[in-house]
This record gives C-alpha cells, structure tokens and sequence, in this order.
C-alpha cells in the first residue's frame, strides 16, 4: 500500500461508518457573512473559478499583492523538475521585512503586536515598532556572532515575545531556523542539531509551565555533551527565570549581553523566493524524524492568504493560537501569519489546566479576544474537567468577545465540535476546523467561516486552487462516499519543497510513483460525502500516531524501546482515546524471561520513563504489554492489525492464517 513502508498490508478505513452518521448542518452567522473578506459560497466560487481558468495567474496576483518584494518575480510556478517544484523563484524577499517593517509605515507602528501572559498571568506587550527594533537588535547580535545567509540556526526556547523574536532575527540575515519544540529530549535535540549542521543553538535558562520551572539549557548542554554537534560555535541564553545554569564561557552567551549596545537597526538580507525560511522536524513512518524544508517567498504567501481566507483577520481583532512555536502552527499562526498581517495577538507561555481548567476562559475574558484558534485535544480535555469542576466551565466566564474559533491538529469528533460551538462560541462563532499538516504550510482544506455551512467532524471543503481528491492505491479517483488516500493534485505555494538533507525520501513519501510521481501524498485517509463533496479525515494510513495533536512515527518509538539494554524487540500501535485522541500502547519482548505481577509493572516503569527521556514526555507509552515474541507472520513482519485489536481488549475475528506463532496472541491479551 502507498505510505506504508516494511510493513504488510492492513484495512484502514475501519472506523468511516461513524463519519458518514453526521447530518447536522450549521450555516454561518449571517451578520459573520456580512463582514466577512470571503462572503457567501458564490464569492468561494468565483474565487475557485478564477484558480481553475489561470491557476498560475492566480497565485502570481495574490503574491504580488500580498508580499513587498525587493525583487519582483517573473516567473510563476517552475515545475520542470518536478516534484520539486519552485514558485516566484527570481523574486526577492525578506520575510522579516514583511512581518515588521511593512506596519512601521502603514500605520501600524504603534498598535499591539504581541500581548504576552507567563504562566503565573503577567502580561506585557510589544509594539510593532518595538517587536521591530528587539529583532533588529537580536539580528544584529547574531551578526556580530558570524551567522550568516544560508546557516542554520536551532531554536529551543519557550512560548515567548524572545522566541518569536529569534525566529525573525534569523528570516532578517537570512539564516534558516529550526525550532525543537521545548519538550523534547536532549538525545532528540541532538539529533535535529547534527541532522541541521546547525551553527548555533537560541535557548532559554528555563521553560515554566504549569506552576513548574523545566530545564532547557541544561538540555543543551546534555545533547552537545553526547557529541558529534560539531558545527555549534554558539549558545544563546534568554534568561527567562535567572535560576542557576551552568555556564561554558567560550561558547555560551547570555541575550541580554549580546543584544546590550547593538543597533535597534539591521539591514534586512534579501533572499530568493525558494531560500529555506525554515527547517521543522517531523514524525514519518521510519525512525528518524524528517526534516521538512519550506520556502520564503510561497510560505510567506500562504502564511497571510490563510489569515484573511480562514481567520477573516481584521485589524481590531484580538487573535489568539494557543500553539506552540516549536510545531508548525506556532510557525505560520503565532510567528509568520499574524504578524505579516499587521495582527495584535495573545502569545501564551503556559498550558490549559493551570492554575485551573478555566485559564482559556479566563484569558479569553481578560483580553476580549475575537478569534481562538486551538485543538480538539485541549477542548476534550477541558470539557471533562469542567465536569469534574464546573467553575472552570466556559459558562462562568464572559466570552462575548469572540467571533471566530478554530480548530486543528487532529479530527474533531462531533460531540466536541458540538461543545465547542455551543458552550465556547455561543452557537454564533463559526469553527474553522483546518486541516493541513507541516508539510502543506498551512490551512488546505477547511471551511470559509463567512462562506461554508459547517458540519460538525468535517473539515469541508478545500481552499481556493488546493486540487484535494479521494483516490485509490493506483491513483484512481474515488466516487464520492468512499473512503481512500488523501492527495493534492497539484502544487500550491506553500508545499514541503524538500526533506533536509533526503530528496529521495521526499520523493517516496510524499510523491509516490504509484500515484504518477507528481500527486502529492498526504498521508491521511479522507472519505467525501456523496450530496456535498465535503471531506472527512479519518485518520493516518501510515505508522503515525496522532497524541493530543502531536505526530509520533510508530518507529521512533519502537527504536527508542529497542535502544534500552534489556529489550529484545518492540511494536507500538496506537489505542483510541478520548482525550488524547490516540494513545500509546506498546508490546515489548525483553531479552530475559518475561515479566509477570509487579516484576512487570516496575519494569514497565521503567522503560515507560526511558522512552519519555529518550523522545519526549509526548511519547511515553500509556501501556506496555510485555510477551516472550511478537505476532508475525511466516516472513517476519510484525502484524500490528492484530495488535492494535489486542490494544483495543477486543476479539481478534480478522484472518490470522498467515500468522507464524498464534498462542502468543493469548499470551498479549492477558498481559496487563
Ligand atoms: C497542522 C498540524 C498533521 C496531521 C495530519 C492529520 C492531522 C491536522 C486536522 C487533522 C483532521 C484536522 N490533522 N489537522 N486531522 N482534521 N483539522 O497538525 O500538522 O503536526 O504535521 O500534523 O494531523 O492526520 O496529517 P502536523
């Protein structure tokens, strides 16, 4: 089957009958119509239309009018050498000069950029005009340090005004950054750092969240000590806390001394359309995550269509993505999106449930924002707490401010979607429920909230020029009302352009031969309702996981488990869950006899602890079932089908006649 690799074929649409159940229908607000920059499905139409009759047309006039060149383009779309494909390639740009820059003239300058609350609810806040000239004090501290057009930088800090700030201090000199999200592990750090050849690393003394103070320099240190970081020269410290780190005075820098004395000035480095804004790493189907690679000048494009198309951005809006700068929805909805359009936004450090289930609600309340953009993990998550704790219910609190939600990350079922747009929205907020992936760089498929009825657990229907389509593993197209692969048949602006360092693995994930070579592969199967067209997600067909929004490749984990000296072998498949959407459950082979009774549940720690040290607390398995072998079958391959049956307590009815050893099955059922 496309997508998969190593392993054998398995059904994956199981669960599409429950998808097809939804009747409800929700019309947009007609005063949201009204106002709104796409109003009413004949403007989606027209607009469509116009993508269809001169696709590159199309995307050329949205470039010029959107972005401020340095260089204008004269070439469209470059598909010569397909699937690497190039948009606006002679023009020139800075992406920075384009968050920033472009407000200090057009009015701008002084409105609220960021609005910035700590975990403990201090709020301060930064000008356009300010934001500008800390980047440029930022830019010209990396300057002075050698970093230069073309290097690479990583990012390991916090949700902060200074985070966002190193994103852009790299876009101004032209340095390709790569943010690693604060939870991961110093061996994860590590990898990313040699993976980049990064000559820097952006970090924070400590992240606090939740009440709690969370070492990220020490990390650092840890990942450059394993070795192999060579091409580090730097280490930038943003003291966030002040609590004691340790300090290597001939690599390590404090921020505040680097930016001390420089210029609130910095003369922005054009780049070309194509130059790497960004690196941001991944999960795919084997272990090693992938580093996709994005644009400037196409990025930059989609960052800002997607604002105005599905956020229906206005300038009084109070805009707040409660994503986090390290996943690729803290990259184009907090860093790029909002900025390139002049927004005012909530830039959050901690997370939902502290210091109760109530915080969104509360903030919501405090800033009067207009647009709340976040997952259906944290919405689940919060429903059942205001259950157990019905203060922290979205009742108690004056949400009158809000006129648009949002939704994103992984499908969201009915029942949430319901919640959320009645006990959140007001049943008078529309919900865009987006879908898109780090590898699309934006929204692709999501309803217009001036323009798409909406249908609770679906993400309707695609952006103007997104040529999404149901097809088979031969590339076929599927009638509508049967489910397949999810594909883009054509190239968009904003695209993955390559996985850093792997143009062939870019090639075989995401434009299989199979499919022609050109059809781009999401990696997710989709079903369309057979009266509208309207798509429904239903879920990964490859070995990635989806827990609470975060993508962990099923091989990953497996190597962290198989790393560990006292395991011999390892499967994880993932379990329904809901809260987590998915969680982890994972079936274990050690090299000595297998555990029972507490023996296994300390063992089970154990590992449970290894592997959320290994990756990230995100990928430390909920479940670990411990046998003397695997399912497989007569050529070896794992069958993880019936793992994931024997995951679920369910009984085992599909065809196990191809497999080697069927007692063990027995063995794994009852192991707890
Ligand atoms: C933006 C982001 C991508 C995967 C994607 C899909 C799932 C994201 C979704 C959704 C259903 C939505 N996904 N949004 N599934 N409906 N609205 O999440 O990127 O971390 O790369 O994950 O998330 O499975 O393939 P990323």
């Amino acid at each position: 089957m496309v997508g998969k690799q190593d392993t054998e074929p398995e059904e994956n649409m199981s669960d599409i009958e429950s998808f097809k159940q939804e009747q409800r229908v929700f019309d947009p607000p007609a005063d949201f119509v009204a106002n709104a920059a796409i109003s009413g499905m004949d403007a989606y139409r027209a607009m469509c239309a116009e993508a269809e009759e001169d696709y590159e047309g199309f995307w050329a006039r949205l470039a010029q009018q959107n972005i401020q060149w340095t260089k204008p383009f004269t070439k469209r779309l470059d598909a010569s050498n397909a699937p690497f494909y190039k948009w606006f390639e002679d023009g020139e740009l800075n992406v920075a000069t384009n968050c920033l820059d472009r407000h200090l003239t057009n009015g701008n300058a002084d409105k609220t950029a960021l609005i910035f609350e700590s975990d403990d609810a201090k709020v301060s806040s930064v000008t356009y005009r300010e934001l500008y000239e800390r980047v440029c004090k930022f830019a010209n501290g990396l300057k002075s340090l050698g970093v230069q057009k073309g290097d690479r930088v990583v990012i390991y800090m916090p949700m902060s005004i200074e985070g966002i700030s190193a994103m852009l201090a790299c876009a101004r000199i032209g340095a390709t950054h790569s943010v690693v999200f604060g939870g991961f592990s110093a061996k994860s750090l590590q990898e990313r750092i040699i993976d980049a050849g990064a000559v820097a690393v952006l970090t924070a003394d400590y992240q606090v969240r939740g009440g709690r103070q969370l070492p990220l320099k020490a990390i650092v240190d840890e990942a450059l000590d394993m070795g192999g970081c060579d091409t580090i020269r730097k280490v930038i410290v943003y003291q966030r806390t002040g609590a004691d780190v340790n300090f290597n005075k001939d690599r390590d820098l404090w921020l505040h001394d680097l930016v001390d004395g420089q210029k609130a000035e910095c003369e922005p480095v054009p780049v070309g359309a194509e130059h790497p804004l960004f690196i941001l790493y991944t999960s795919g189907s084997t272990g090693k995550p992938k580093g996709v690679q994005h644009s400037s000048g196409g990025y930059l494009l989609w960052s800002m269509l997607t604002m105005k198309w599905s956020f229906d951005i206005k300038p009084e809006d109070i805009y707040w993505c409660t994503a986090d700068i390290g996943w690729i929805t803290g990259h184009t909805y907090v860093t790029y999106g909002p900025l390139a359009c002049g927004a005012t936004q909530i830039v959050f450090e901690g997370v939902p449930t502290y210091p109760n289930a109530g915080r969104f609600w509360d903030m919501v309340q405090r800033h009067k924002i207009s647009i709340f953009y976040t997952a259906p993990t944290a919405i689940r998550s919060l429903i059942k707490a205001s259950e157990a704790d019905p203060k922290t219910h979205p009742r108690e609190y004056d949400l009158s401010s809000l006129r648009l939600l949002g939704s994103v990350g992984e499908p969201i079922n009915p029942e949430a979607w319901m919640w959320y747009y009645k006990n959140v929205g007001g049943e008078r907020c529309p919900i865009a429920d987006t879908f898109w992936q780090t590898e699309t760089g934006g929204h692709v498929i999501t309803p217009l909230p001036g323009a798409t009825p909406m249908v609770p657990g679906s993400c309707t229907l695609p952006l103007p020029g997104i040529a999404a389509a149901v097809v088979d593993d031969a590339g076929h197209d599927l009638p509508n009302g049967k489910g397949g692969l999810l594909v883009i048949k054509k190239p968009w602006p904003s695209m993955i352009r390559n996985i850093w360092n792997d143009p062939e693995r870019f090639t075989k994930s995401y434009f299989p031969q199979e499919l022609g070579g050109t059809t781009y592969l999401a990696g997710d199967g989709a079903i369309r309702n057979e009266e509208t067209g309207y798509f429904t997600i239903t879920g990964r067909i490859d070995d990635v996981l989806n827990i609470s929004g975060h993508r962990l490749g099923t091989a990953e984990i497996e190597s962290a488990l198989v790393a560990n000296p006292i395991v011999a072998e390892a499967a994880v498949v993932g379990k329904p869950d809901d809260t987590t959407g998915e969680s982890i459950c994972a079936f274990v082979v050690l090299k000595r006899t297998r555990p029972e009774g507490d023996d296994a549940k300390a063992i089970a720690k154990e590992l449970r602890e290894w592997v959320a040290k290994e990756i990230s607390p995100i990928a430390r398995p909920r479940e670990i079932r411990f046998g003397d072998n695997l399912p497989k079958t007569r050529s070896g391959k794992i069958m993880r089908r019936l793992l994931r049956v024997i995951a679920k307590d369910e009984e085992i009815t599909q065809d196990i006649s191809t497999l080697e050893n069927p007692a063990i099955l027995e063995q794994l059922k009852q192991a707890q």
